[in-house]
């Protein structure tokens, strides 16, 4: 079944970890192990690229890029319309690689694959709304306007734990925009990137027009890929998710030849319990946010700041969901939970755990499990914190199911709370106080690039901006004017007089 399943995927047991549009590269780098976190298996073994095919992927898009600016934006639109297509007519196949390969559970993968139909659907309707201003001269005969070109090829640097969707964010809004797109996976889930790439490029098989070096796959580390990616010239934007460490890496060396960046990092969320709130949408809305995807999404609920009538309820709440909540494999009906990426998962939240144990906490379940589920694989059971808020470790992001929990007493204090952290993704409120809710989102609110009302931090649409502030990195992805950040803006003044008048009145008469 699963075997059939990579094989209409176009997957083998030797991958290789370069591909330029339809032509996988004969790659020499350090051999990487496609790895099923359900239960450890082998899955494949990809032979990953070097810096030789980074700048070979990155030609290659460069050359594509001088043709895919001349497309019509509608056009170029076209392409992604048939690549979701493909995506809709092969949801269910790719979905089980993404549980395979992530350990996601199969709603969520096919959730996620969705997200990249959604996205690629929106980017359609974009294509025909690349819209600039027109603006009022300040002197007659004159007119002013803004256009919007494409940029050159894009790097895409993405993380295991939504590894289809990120890469369509992307991908789907620089190719309308007249991006070529080089895409740098993580290495957990290579297999997933090789799937997605062979399907993009079936459809661009379709389009005439489509230049074969638009879309490439490099796969490897951050030393023998990222870097060449981030230091490459030839590569206006990198736009990379995944944790601050790896982004501010970078940014660094994109800034350092004034390279742009897009970065979607580290989240710390948190949610403002209030007195007035409805305790079974918060309960729902809390379990799913904090325990949902093992707790490995950037915008997974990690800090629950309770106001103190209603603390010890949702604690008795929570604990008696998580006491029952099936964990296993991600295959089964019924299970909510599968596992963790790896091992080192593991390692860092029983280091976490271990650091709020020292510092007094209480802390409920984050268990591993043996038994009940698959050999092989990484098994907790989600882990309820009953923490102060200035414990250090709450201010950072440990990927994986842990919530902590704190009280308030009013709502300036759980604001200031929620605020103390580091990073700035999701955030939110359950109240049926209107006036607390529109104080949670006003300027003296939450810091967060994501604010929710009576909704948990996590599992956003696509159509609005997704990103955040601090160190999340302030880069914006996704829906609403994202698509700015994959174009140059130009500004054309066109005089249609037969003077020639200084702006600001300025006169310099030869
Ligand atoms: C991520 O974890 O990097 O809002 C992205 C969400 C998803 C995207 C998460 N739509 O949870």
């Amino acid at each position: 079944m699963e075997r059939d399943v990579l094989s209409r995927l176009g997957i083998t047991d030797a991958v290789s970890g370069c591909w330029i549009g339809a032509d996988a590269r004969l790659t020499s780098g350090k051999p990487i192990t496609a790895r099923s976190p359900i239960d450890g298996r082998t899955l494949a073994t990809i032979t990953s690229a070097g810096a030789g095919d980074v700048s070979a992927a990155v030609d290659a898009a460069q050359e594509a890029f001088l043709k895919w600016r001349l497309v019509p934006a509608p056009r170029r639109g076209e392409l992604v319309r048939l690549i979701a297509r493909r995506l809709r007519e092969q949801k269910e196949d790719l979905a089980a690689l993404v549980t395979l390969e992530s350990g996601k559970i199969a709603s969520e993968a096919l959730g996620e694959v969705q997200e990249m139909i959604d996205v690629a659907d929106f980017a359609v309707g974009l294509s025909r709304q690349l819209y600039g201003l027109t603006i009022a001269s300040e002197r007659s005969g004159h007119r002013m306007m803004e256009q919007w070109h494409p940029l050159g090829p894009v790097g895409v640097i993405t993380a295991f734990n939504f590894p289809v969707a990120v890469w369509a964010w992307n991908t789907m809004l620089a190719l309308v925009c007249g991006d070529p797109v080089i895409w740098k996976p993580s290495e957990k889930t290579p297999l997933c990137a090789v799937a997605c790439h062979r399907i993009a490029c079936s459809a661009a098989a379709e389009m005439a027009d489509a230049p074969s070096g638009l879309l490439s796959l490099v796969i490897g580390d951050a030393g023998d890929v990222g870097q060449p990616l981030a230091a490459n010239n030839q590569v206006p934007l990198i736009s990379a998710t995944g944790s601050t460490h790896m982004g501010r890496a970078v940014a660094e060396v994109a800034a350092r030849r004034l390279g742009r960046s897009l970065l979607e990092l580290g989240g710390n969320n948190g949610l403002v319990l209030a007195p007035s709130a409805d305790l079974d949408l918060a309960t729902r809305a809390i379990v799913f946010a904090a325990a949902g995807t093992a707790g490995q999404r950037c915008t997974t609920l990690r800090r629950l700041i309770a106001h103190r009538d209603v603390r010890d309820e949702i604690v008795r709440r929570l604990q008696r969901v998580y006491a029952n909540i099936k964990i296993g494999d991600p295959r089964e009906a019924g299970v909510l939970i599968g596992p963790l990426i790896d091992e080192a998962a593991w390692q860092g939240m029983t280091r976490a755990l271990a650091a709020a144990r020292t510092a007094g906490a209480v802390i409920h379940g984050g268990e591993r499990i043996i038994n009940g589920v698959p050999a092989g694989g990484v098994y907790v059971r989600p882990a309820i914190v009953e923490i102060r808020p200035d414990v250090p470790i709450v201010r950072e992001e440990t990927f994986a199911p842990i919530l902590y929990v704190m009280s308030y007493d009013t709502l300036p204090e759980a604001i200031a709370i929620h605020n103390d952290v580091p990073q700035g993704l999701a955030s939110a409120i359950f109240t049926n106080d209107l006036r607390e809710a529109e104080e949670f989102l006003s300027a003296a609110g939450s810091d967060c690039g994501i604010a929710n009302v009576n909704i948990g931090t996590s599992g956003a649409e696509i159509g609005g901006e997704f990103g955040g502030e601090k160190q999340t990195g302030g880069g914006r992805e996704s829906g609403s004017d994202a698509w700015k950040a994959y174009m140059r803006r130009v500004t054309n003044t066109i005089n249609y007089s037969k003077d020639l008048p200084l702006a600001q009145g300025v006169s310099f008469d030869v």
